[in-house]
């Protein structure tokens, strides 16, 4: 039998991986870099940058333990610029019959090596709580899910907070302790900057020379791109964040990008960290006094809880998931989600910091770029390719969910139990964009109104017949209905003057996806 070769992706950077550990002394470990991958969508700069430097660094550091690696570069005459092909020409190049990689962590690659046939032998990806089979086998039968469901379970699987089979606090959740709206004499901690070496520096000509059409800047480029560096964030986080975590979990800062979020999604996402050692970290951080309950609970809930259920949900409802659009929503993208040139405060200030750090925080992501496209109608297609693109962290295993399944309801309320739509009085209270806006979040209609709130009753009544008896959703349509008919009118009225004046790209397909885009 010769030698297989074993294929690492650019988010599978991770020396404790299955087909790491049971490579064979001989194995030969490729790493290949690829324009197609950084074009499938117009990936941000950042993440290119962050993935490729990443890469490199794992190489380097798989060769200094004694691994035989081939690395394909970007610039290398002979490259074939995509993964497929050009690992099949690597096995050639080096006599391996058998072609090793991990479980991808997107169908399309997937489907694609299924479709290669028995060369190619696919192995688990080892990294998450929760294998696939595990929660297909939690899945089956039920006929509730929710995410509260699944997590808890794994709080008891895993002993994680638990005691004597009990969740420690007595609780399972401590969100009541959380939430937290803005306050002005917050002081988040500034995150730690890594400094560019010669191989990041390399590497990031290479992305300015290749993908210099793709929205976003490189200048404030300051992602780990090694384990060493996303350790040093993890500590920050733990040391100088997480105990407030919880509390400002959803406020939303006009000028603070990060407030106390950990901003280690990239890390993780491309394997630099392990889910485990993060929580354990966070617990460890409980046991010794440095954060509450509230804080270290709900951390640990977006990782043990959201971050493998929407894993789960993905693998299980793939490839069907992404063709789901149970709103029948139609438009393209607003043309300014690639220019951030727009006078509504919370949206604009929101773009503009995606474009400089290819990162927004959750409730940036939810309940203003995500609650705007939902509201205006934007196709889930459109949306979950921008959210692909433009976020240094955005995997479709955790993205897709996330916004067709939680942000745009296009499910039909399989991932959440009701569509997370605001009006401008949400963003009010866990912000202080709007006393920065030229809209008036109290004004519904006229020239000065904050176009969420007619939008948000317009989207109401679009989609009456859907959610109407939603149990969640019955106070509000009361509200509505009691409003007077001529003010019922106005609203839909200011509101589809509203859509009227925005200029919406093409339906999905023809429009700047298909033609290239312009950097903001
Ligand atoms: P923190 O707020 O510090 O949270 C800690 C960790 O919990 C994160 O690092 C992440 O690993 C995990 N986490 C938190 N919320 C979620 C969630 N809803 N789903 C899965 N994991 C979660 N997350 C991604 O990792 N990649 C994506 O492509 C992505 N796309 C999203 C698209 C939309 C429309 C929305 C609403 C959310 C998306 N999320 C995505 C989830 C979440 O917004 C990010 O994980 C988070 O903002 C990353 O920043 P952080 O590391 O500072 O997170
Ligand atoms: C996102 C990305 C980019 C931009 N470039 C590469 C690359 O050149 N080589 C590679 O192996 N992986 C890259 N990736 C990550 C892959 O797209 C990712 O592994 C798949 O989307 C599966 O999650
Ligand atoms: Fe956003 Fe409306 Fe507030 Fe302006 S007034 S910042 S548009 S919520």
């Amino acid at each position: 039998m010769s030698r297989p070769l074993i294929l690492i992706l650019g988010d599978q950077l991770t020396e404790s991986l299955e087909v790491i550990a049971q490579a064979p002394e001989d194995a030969v470990i490729a790493l290949c870099e690829v324009q197609q991958e950084g074009e499938y969508v117009p990936h941000h700069p950042q993440k290119i940058l962050l993935i490729l430097s990443a890469m490199r660094h794992f190489a380097d550091s798989l060769r200094d333990k004694g691994y035989q690696v081939h690395y394909s570069g970007l610039e290398d005459d002979d490259n074939l610029q995509a993964l497929i092909p050009e690992a099949e020409r690597l096995a050639e190049l080096y006599g391996c019959d058998e072609i090793r990689v991990t479980h991808p962590g997107e169908w399309r690659l997937l489907a694609q090596i299924q479709a290669r046939g028995t060369r190619w032998r696919l192995h688990e990806d080892n990294r998450f709580y929760c294998s696939l089979e595990e929660f297909d086998t939690w899945l089956e039968g039920r006929r509730r899910f929710r995410m509260e469901d699944f997590y808890r379970g794994m709080r008891k699987r895993t002993g994680l907070l638990m005691e004597n089979g009990e969740p420690v606090g007595g609780q399972w959740n401590f969100d009541h302790d959380n939430r937290q709206p803005l306050k002005d004499d917050l002081a988040p901690p500034a995150a730690p900057r890594h400094r560019m070496d010669e191989t990041t520096q390399a590497t990031k000509t290479v992305v300015e020379t290749h993908f210099d059409t793709h929205f976003g800047t490189l200048d404030g480029f300051n992602w780990a791109v090694t384990r060493r560096q996303a350790l040093s964030d993890l500590r920050h986080f733990i040391d100088h964040a997480l105990a407030n975590f919880g509390t400002y979990q959803d406020a939303i800062s006009d000028n603070e990008p990060l407030l106390f979020h950990s901003r280690l999604s990239a890390s993780l996402n491309i394997g630099l960290l392990l889910p485990q050692e993060v929580c354990d970290a966070a617990i460890e951080a409980w046991r010794s006094g440095k954060a509450p309950i509230n804080a270290v609970e709900g951390f640990v809930r977006q990782i043990l809880g959201w971050r493998e259920y929407v894993r789960g949900i993905y693998w299980q409802r793939m490839p069907g998931y992404k063709q789901e659009n149970r709103l029948n929503a139609r438009r393209g993208l607003p043309d300014f989600y690639w220019s951030g040139k727009t006078e509504m405060r919370c949206l604009r200030r929101a773009l503009e910091m995606t474009r400089d750090n290819a990162y927004a925080h959750h409730i940036q992501r939810l309940m203003v770029t995500g609650n705007f496209a939902l509201l205006c109608g934007v196709s889930p297609a459109a949306l979950c390719d921008w959210y692909l693109a433009v976020y240094a962290d955005a995997f479709e295993w955790v993205e897709l969910p996330n916004t067709l399944g939680m942000t745009l309801y296009a499910d039909g309320g399989y991932l959440g139990s009701k569509p997370y739509c605001a009006s401008g009085k949400y963003i009010d209270r866990m912000s202080d964009h709007c006393r920065q806006c030229r809209y008036d979040v109290k004004q519904v209609t006229g020239e000065h109104a904050c176009p969420f709130n007619s939008l948000y009753w317009h989207f109401l009544e679009k989609h009456r017949d859907r959610l109407r008896d939603n149990q969640r959703m019955k106070l509000i349509y009361g509200s509505w209905d009691k409003m007077h008919d001529d003010k019922r009118q106005a609203i839909l009225d200011q509101a589809e003057q509203f859509l009227r004046s925005l200029k919406f790209e093409a339906p999905y397909g023809q429009g700047a996806h298909a033609q290239g885009y312009q950097r903001a």
